[in-house]
Formats: C-alpha cells, structure tokens, sequence
C-alpha cells in the first residue's frame, strides 16, 4: 500500500471487471477509488435505455447481483416478462422484475435531461454504493459487431439474442469520433493526483477497447504519471466470462494471455507498465516481458472475496512498485 493516500482508478466492462472492483474496494478507502465503466453494451430496448455493464457493476458493488448467472438481479422473478410473452412482446432480453425498477428509473432521469453521470450517481447512492462508478461518456457509444457474414450486429443482438454465434471479423464504435470523456472521467485525467491506474480482466475488445478509444483517453492514461497494470482476462487460453476467448480465435489470434499483451502492445503502444498473468500462464513471462510490459504471475481467479481482495493487494503492490 502506497505510503501517500492511494488513488486508484479502475477501467471496467461487466463481470471481470466487478469482481476486481470489489476487490479493490474491499482493500481500499471508499474515497480512494473510482470505477469508469464501458457504456459500448448500452441499447434502448421496448423503450428502455440499458446500461449492462454499469448494471452489472451496482449490482455486484451493492452486494443485489445475481453472481452466478453473471447479470441481473439475485432471487430475481419474471413476471413482466411472461405477461411480455402473453402480449407477444420481445422477449429475447431477459428483463426481471427488480431489475425493470433500474431501466425504467433511468429512463425517467434521462428522459427530464439528467446526464447518465449524474443518473448512475442517483442509482448508485440509492442503493449504498460508496465507490465512485462512472460511465466512461455522457454521449452515445454503440458498439457493433462486424460478422463474417458481412452482417453488422448490435452489440446485444450478438452477445444475447443470437448467442454469440456469429463468427466475429471485427468490431465498430458507433459515435465514438463525437463522444466525449465524461465529466469525472476527464477530471481524473488532468487532475494527474492517481496512483495507481487498472484495466480490470474485461475483454479487450468489446469492454476496454471503447474506453481506450473514447477521446483517444489511452494517450492521456499513458502520459499519466502513474502505473497502468492490466490483469489478463484470459487464463490458460479461456475467458472466465463471455465471448472473449472465441473472438480472439475468429480474429485469427491465439486466444492466450500473450495474445492479449500482443493486442494493448500494438494497438496502445507503451499504454500498459504491468501485465498480471494468472500462475498457470507463467511460461509467457518472458515474452510479455519483451514487450515492454513488466509481468506479475499470481492467482488472477477471483471466486470468492479472499479471492478478489488478494488479487487487489497484489494488483496495488505491484503498482507500487512500478512507481519506484
Ligand atoms: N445476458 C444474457 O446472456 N442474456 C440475457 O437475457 C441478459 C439480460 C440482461 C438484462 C439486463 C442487463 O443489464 C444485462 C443482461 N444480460 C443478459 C447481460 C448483458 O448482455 C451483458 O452483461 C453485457 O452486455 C456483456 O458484458
């Protein structure tokens, strides 16, 4: 732990990167760490805006998520979407009860001209979450993807209506030439106070990747005078949540943890100072260190919360220690 007052900022998508969040909370001081959140998942869906993976995030920070399943709410029941079926309605969405209050909460906000920053610090605060989570924009991000098919999906229509099947050839960031950072996102970046920046295992594509993109931020977080550590979201050649590993083979690259490291090297030169593997990826150490990227092996799987607090130590200490 660093001896000046940390202050640590997290670039998160859904599950990966909530698990680490608690983590880091848990270790941390509430003040010293805020959490910036892709909003490349959001959509508007039976005339709700969604927001997945900021979602994902209260849910698990206020201790309301389903864990299991990875989304939505625990103990959650669905009779809105039955009495949608029996209307013929879209269906495809799981939208539960509890979490149906959120969207249509949201909605509201936004609908009488609240900005999604200050409609997640609503939300966040009503249910007691003390960390500070963003959207990582104000503005609309629409994440597409390119199908080798030649189709163009929403995000949403990939990952949840059609299952992730379709072969990926690449992805698109619709609205991210004119989107800006978001309020306290572009704070903390001129603020230059951080001590420690973290790219949560989220997926490098379709979760981080937005947030890199936004307003070139990758080039501010990069002239920050603070270490930036990655945790790899791939683990022996999986992805512990969703789509990543199988993306990674339909865009012709070996879906491992060096492939990630490959991935930040060449498209964020000099972006990331720490790469942490998980120990059974321990044999690629040396290639990530020819990269330009310090490696740390630890345990990077994050079952329970012993699990994700020691992953957060190990995280900060080795941050810490690329600051020396
Ligand atoms: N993911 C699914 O695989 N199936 C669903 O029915 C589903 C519903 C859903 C509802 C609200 C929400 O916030 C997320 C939901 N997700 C669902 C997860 C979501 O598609 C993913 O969390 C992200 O977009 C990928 O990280």
């Amino acid at each position: 732990m660093s001896l000046t007052s940390p202050n640590v900022l997290a670039l998160s998508g859904g599950v990966g990167g909530a698990k680490l969040a608690v983590g880091l909370r848990d270790v941390l001081p509430s003040e010293a760490l805020t959490v910036v959140v892709n909003t490349g998942d959001d959509f508007d869906h039976l005339g709700l805006r969604i927001c997945p993976d900021m979602d994902t995030l209260m849910y698990t920070l206020s201790g309301l998520a389903n864990a299991t399943v990875g989304w939505g709410q625990e103990g959650e029941t669905w009779q809105f979407l039955n009495a949608m079926k029996r209307l013929g309605g879209e269906t495809w969405f799981g939208l539960g009860d509890r979490d149906l209050a959120t969207h249509v909460m949201r909605t509201r906000m936004l609908a009488e001209g609240e900005s999604l920053s200050a409609v997640t610090a609503k939300l966040m605060r009503q249910l007691g979450v003390e960390v500070a989570v963003f959207p990582m924009t104000d503005d609309s991000v629409a994440t597409e993807i390119e199908c080798q098919s030649g189709d163009i999906l929403a995000f949403q229509h990939y990952f949840v209506r059609d299952r992730c099947e379709p072969k990926i050839s690449g992805v698109r960031f619709k609205g991210i030439a004119e989107a800006k950072l978001a309020p306290e996102f572009e704070a903390l970046l001129d603020a230059d106070a951080l001590s420690s920046i973290v790219v949560c295992p989220s997926n490098p594509f379709v979760s981080v990747a937005p947030i890199l993109e936004l307003a070139d931020s990758w080039l501010k977080l990069k002239a920050m005078n603070c270490p930036v550590v990655l945790v790899s979201p791939i683990v022996g050649g999986e992805a512990l949540k969703g789509p990543a590993a199988k993306m990674m083979q339909e865009l012709a690259l070996p879906s491992t943890a060096l492939a990630v490291a490959e991935f930040y090297h060449q498209r964020y030169p000099g972006l990331v100072d720490g790469f942490v593997l998980d120990e059974i990826d321990a044999n690629a150490a040396a290639e990530v260190a020819a990269l330009g990227m310090e490696p740390l092996i630890t345990g990077t799987v994050m079952k329970s919360a012993e699990d994700k607090q020691a992953l957060a130590k190990d995280v900060l200490a080795f941050s810490e220690s690329l600051a020396q």
